[in-house]
């Protein structure tokens, strides 16, 4: 279970300083807004991440590992994290998310979920 807290346009694939200032930017653009996070449920599976809304079950965002470039921990907050998205057109969009639990835990996830694809891509 977590919180979008906001998609912001990156300049680069990767680069830990550049997603603090984002996810920090994304937090202020909430709070001024006064809305509610969306609440989501994040699947992980080899097929990559999918972010479903947690009381529709509609697909908001469906992306595959080979298309994330960069995991970043929220050194700010122990429930935050963010990763960057390319879809392949050169654009990198920054996804901030709040999980409901320690975020440590999905982001160890994605880290075995890249090991592996790594591993299956080398033996192909
Ligand atoms: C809420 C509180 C929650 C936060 C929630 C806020 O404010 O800060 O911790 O959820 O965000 O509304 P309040 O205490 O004034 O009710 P997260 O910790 O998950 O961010 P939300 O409204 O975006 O869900």
């Amino acid at each position: 279970q977590a919180k979008i807290i906001g998609v912001d346009n990156v300049p680069e694939p990767r680069g830990d300083k550049m997603c603090q200032e984002s996810i920090q930017k994304l937090k202020s653009c909430v709070k001024q807004s006064g809305e509610h996070k969306q609440r989501t449920i994040i699947n992980v599976s080899l097929e990559g991440l999918k972010i479903v809304d947690e009381k529709t079950g509609a697909i908001l965002h469906q992306h595959a590992v080979n298309k994330i470039s960069f995991i970043a921990r929220d050194a700010s907050d122990s429930r935050a994290f963010g990763y960057i998205y390319g879809p392949g057109d050169g654009s990198h969009h920054f996804f901030g998310i709040k999980t409901e639990k320690a975020a440590e835990s999905l982001v160890l996830t994605l880290r075995d979920l890249f090991q592996v694809v790594f591993e299956i891509k080398k033996k192909e």
